[in-house]
Parts: C-alpha cells; structure tokens; sequence
C-alpha cells in the first residue's frame, strides 16, 4: 500500500473548497477534517460527527485524519480541572473511534497556534504567500493576533479563535508558571491518560511540531528539532504515542533536517505534512511551491525517506501559495496544494517505477 493522500477541508459553509473538486484531485481519499465550531475542552458528539460523515460520503471520501482535537489550556498549565478536561478529550476519542478516525493530529502550544507575521506575502511570479519576519515578532502579541484576526474574513482558524484572543492577557498570566520541563511533564500526564484508551479504540495520537520551532514572547516551545522528537517518543514509549511530521514547521529552522528524522522515526509516524520554505540571509522565511528546487526543505530527499521506509501512514500537501487569483483561507487554497499533490505523487511513482 502506498502512502494515502489526504486533503484538508474547514467543512460546509467554512470551506470555500467543494468536496467535488477535491475529488478531481488525483490520489486523495482521506479528507484531514475537524469540528471547527467546537471550543477546546468541549466533547465532539456523535450527531456532530456524523453530519461531517454524510457531507462525505457521497463523494467516497474517508474522515481517517482529523487535524486537530485542541487541547484545553488547563491542561498544558496543569490546572486541577485539567482531569474534567482530559475526560472530555477522552470522550470524543470513543466518539470519533465509531467512525473509524485512525489518527488524531494535535498540539500542546502555549496560547498561539502557527505563527506567521505575513498571511499574503507577495512572491516575485505575482502569487502571494505566508511569510515570517522575524523581527517584527519582538513585538506585540496582541498586535500580531489582531492583524491575524482582522485578515480572516469571519472564518475560523484553528488556535488563533477570537474568544482566545480577547483574553490574552489573563493567558499570559495563567501560564507564567509554566516552565519548558513543567510544559513536558503536563504533556506526558495527558498522553499517559490517553493511551490505554488509544490501545482500545486503535486511535494514534500524532503531535504536530512547534511552528515556529523555537520560543516566541516569552513562551516555551517543545517539539522544535529531532532531539525534542526523540525526548517525546522516549517519554511516552507507546506505538500509539505518534507524529504528525511537519516538514514545514520543523524547517523554519535550517539546522533540523527532516528527512533524517523521518528514517529515524518512521514507524511512529502516523501523518506526514510536507510543504517547502524558502529562507532568506536575516532569518525571515516565505512558504513556497513543493517543488524541491523553490526552497531548502528538500522536498525531494523527505519523499524518498518516506518511500524507502515504505511509508503507509497519512500524507497531506501542507500549506499552499495562493495562485491562479484565488480567493482562499491563508495556505489553504484549491491549486497551489492540488499541483503539491501532483508533485508528491510525481516523486512517489517515479521511485516505485524507476526503484531507488
Ligand atoms: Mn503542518
């Protein structure tokens, strides 16, 4: 079995994507989906779920992937609510697993989720594309949140939810406490409340990396290069204690280099991210086409790894530029990840034809 594609889509009404062109891609039959009215903490119910089951089916899709069940804050500062909370995380895995969910992707950020100062940074060939300045994120947080929110257009986006917003300074103050080895051991509590329940209702929990993968206003990252990925997999030594490999994330810095850690860890990896930076002399980065040649992930040494360990988890194409004058979510239009797939599945039949 080859690698299963997979596409993310926001749902009815929150997508300006139709589930009808999705299926005109080649190759995807996992739409990477997710409840995204639900607050963290609230349990997904089964009605919920099975409205997003119907919208699918009829188009032969499967909801395998979900991306992402957030995590409540109570539970990455370790408040004594945390357990109510934890309950509920557990509840919508018993829900999800009737659906037959195989992978949960998440992760345990503090207060931000991605980070990007530029969501229609403007690219030589005309096209435009998230963009980080590193300088500018010295700055303000809630300076950042709100020209993030003001670029939305009322959609949702996942970790950056207005509400959450609106109280950034009482979030401040409730993880002021939390050191990095505090952070570590709220995850590992989490995860070692999950897992029995994983073992049983053959769900992977698959944690995304820090994006970007280092500390930003003052707030500790964990899952930032390969030895935080070893320390994460040693702390929880679980075939259901999973990543979500984010190419992108993980190569915001340079020094990580994502195909080696793919040939390391392969096996605990449940669901692939790929998508290509270009990176500039001061530190700032742009997303870019996957095209290996358009950046310095190495697109093409990554794919390989994956083939080579014979790779039959979850794949999507990550972010996109924004071309052909579509007006999309910021990284997630319809062309730029459809041709993403194009060239994934291009270096991928290439080397099951061609061998090594
Ligand atoms: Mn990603």
């Amino acid at each position: 079995m080859p690698m299963q594609m997979g596409f993310r889509w926001y749902g009815e009404g929150n997508d300006t994507i139709p589930l009808a062109y999705i299926r005109q891609i080649p190759g995807v039959s996992t739409i990477v989906w997710a409840l995204h009215d639900k607050q963290p903490g609230e349990v997904w119910e089964i009605d919920e779920i099975q409205k997003v089951k119907d919208q699918l089916d009829p188009y032969g899709f499967n909801m395998d992937v979900v991306e992402s069940v957030n995590v409540h804050d109570d539970i990455k500062i370790g408040l004594p609510t945390r357990d109510a909370y934890i309950d509920n995380y557990i509840q919508t895995i018993r829900n999800l697993a009737k659906f037959g969910v195989k992978v949960i992707c998440y992760n345990f950020m503090p207060i931000f989720d991605w980070t990007r100062t530029d969501l229609f940074h403007p690219l030589p060939d005309g096209s435009t594309a998230l963009f980080y300045e590193k300088g500018m994120i010295q700055d303000d947080p809630k300076a950042m949140a709100d020209y993030i929110l003001s670029n939305l257009d009322g959609q949702t986006f996942p970790g950056w939810e207005p509400e959450r917003m609106a109280r950034l300074d009482e979030l401040f103050e409730a993880y002021k406490d939390v050191t990095k080895e505090k952070l570590w051991e709220n995850l590992k509590y989490f995860l070692e409340r999950l897992m029995p329940v994983c073992h049983e209702t053959d769900i992977k929990m698959a944690i995304h990396q820090d994006d970007p993968p280092w500390d930003i206003f003052g707030l500790p990252r964990l899952l930032v290069d390969e030895p935080s990925i070893d320390r994460f997999l040693r702390m929880v030594d679980d075939p259901f204690n999973c990543l979500t490999l984010c190419s992108g994330s993980l190569n915001a810095n340079p020094e990580n280099n994502v195909a080696s850690i793919v040939r390391k860890h392969c096996d605990r990896i449940a669901f692939a991210h790929v998508r290509n930076l270009h990176h500039y002399e001061n530190g700032d980065f742009t997303e870019a086409s996957h095209r290996d040649c358009d950046g310095e992930t190495g697109i093409l040494d990554i794919v390989k790894a994956y083939h080579d360990c014979g790779y039959e988890g979850y794949i999507r194409p990550d972010h996109g530029r924004h071309i052909f004058g579509e007006k999309c979510r910021p990284g997630y239009g319809l062309y730029d990840r459809a041709l993403g797939i194009m060239y994934l599945w291009g270096i991928w039949d290439s080397l099951d034809k061609f061998g090594k």
